[in-house]
């Protein structure tokens, strides 16, 4: 039977996230970014989280302009606990609490071998990629516990799936990613809330110069002789996941640049030899 003679037609990816309330950390750049861009598209409202607010600012009124949602941010670093309890306890008495948390933020710093890495570099990627999102995640499932439902959509990396050189405490910052969120499902048995990661290759954000502190030379040296993925590409991913009915609950999803086949596969235009070079 097809849904003109009668049978109600199965709600699409996009329209299941209509009106959904939708939490992005580190929306100012990148990733995070084209994923509060997709989600306003789609129709879901928005809170959205960064260091610089400012550029918060001008992304929601882009987005309340263009698509009429409602977006609310707020200047946060996940680092900081009791920032992230006191802004919790804000959302919850607006009843602003999201139906999707998106625990995005998140950097790297240096390439460098361990024995001559930077204690304050590794400090600030687990401070960031994993204790930020263990302090959001803590604040917000018990909101999702209580009402049986949500969904938590962790940014994790191919990082979180091969050690590649000179990637150590970046590498293992992500392999916790992938860890908590197998253990988050496996606490969550028996709700129905869900929690998935999207884990990216290559792709081309202020990530690098992140990495390499504003040396945009060495950053774009990264991104030369191929086409990486794009941040629209991860948040177009990040938007499918979400948007699946609630008894489906997609684990990982692992995306590489075509050109990309692992971190130590990388096909540039310009060279006759697959590189390892990340
Ligand atoms: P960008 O540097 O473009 O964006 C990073 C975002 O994270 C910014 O919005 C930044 O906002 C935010 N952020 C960083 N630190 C904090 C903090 N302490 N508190 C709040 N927000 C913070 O990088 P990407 O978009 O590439 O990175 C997003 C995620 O994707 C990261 O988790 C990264 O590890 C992951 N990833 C990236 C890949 C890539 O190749 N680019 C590949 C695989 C995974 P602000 O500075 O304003 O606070
Ligand atoms: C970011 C991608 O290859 O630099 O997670 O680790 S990579």
């Amino acid at each position: 039977m097809t849904p003109s003679q009668g049978e109600p037609s199965r709600p699409d990816s996009h329209s299941r996230l209509r009106g959904a309330r939708v939490l992005v950390t580190g929306a100012s750049a990148g990733i995070g970014r084209s994923s509060a861009r997709i989600f306003a598209d789609r129709g879901a409202h928005l809170v959205l989280l960064a260091r610089r607010l400012d550029r918060l600012r001008g992304l929601r009124d882009e987005l309340r302009d263009r698509h009429g949602v409602d977006v609310r941010v707020f200047g946060l670093d996940v680092r900081d606990r009791t920032g992230v309890d006191d802004l919790v306890g804000k959302l919850a008495s607006e009843n602003l609490l999201p139906d999707v948390l998106i625990n995005n933020a998140g950097l790297s710093r240096g390439l460098d071998p361990l024995h001559e890495g930077s204690v304050q570099d590794w400090e600030e990627m687990i401070d960031t990629n994993v204790k930020g999102l263990l302090y959001m995640s803590r604040a917000i499932l018990p909101h999702m516990v209580e009402q049986d439902s949500g969904h938590v959509i962790n940014v994790g990396s191919i990082a979180g799936h091969i050690v590649y050189p000179r990637g150590n405490v970046y590498n293992a910052s992500k392999f916790a990613v992938r860890a908590l969120t197998e253990g988050m499902n496996l606490d969550l048995a028996g709700t129905r809330v869900r929690v998935s990661t999207v884990d990216p290759g290559l792709v081309e954000t202020e990530f690098s110069r992140v990495r390499f502190r504003g040396d945009d030379e060495r950053a774009a040296e990264v991104y030369r002789g191929y086409t990486p993925l794009s941040p629209d590409d991860v948040a177009d991913i990040i938007a499918y996941v979400a948007g699946t009915p609630p008894h489906v609950n997609i684990f990982q999803t692992v995306v590489y640049p075509t050109d990309q086949r692992s971190p130590y596969v990388l096909h540039r235009s310009s060279s006759n030899a697959d590189e390892a070079d990340t």
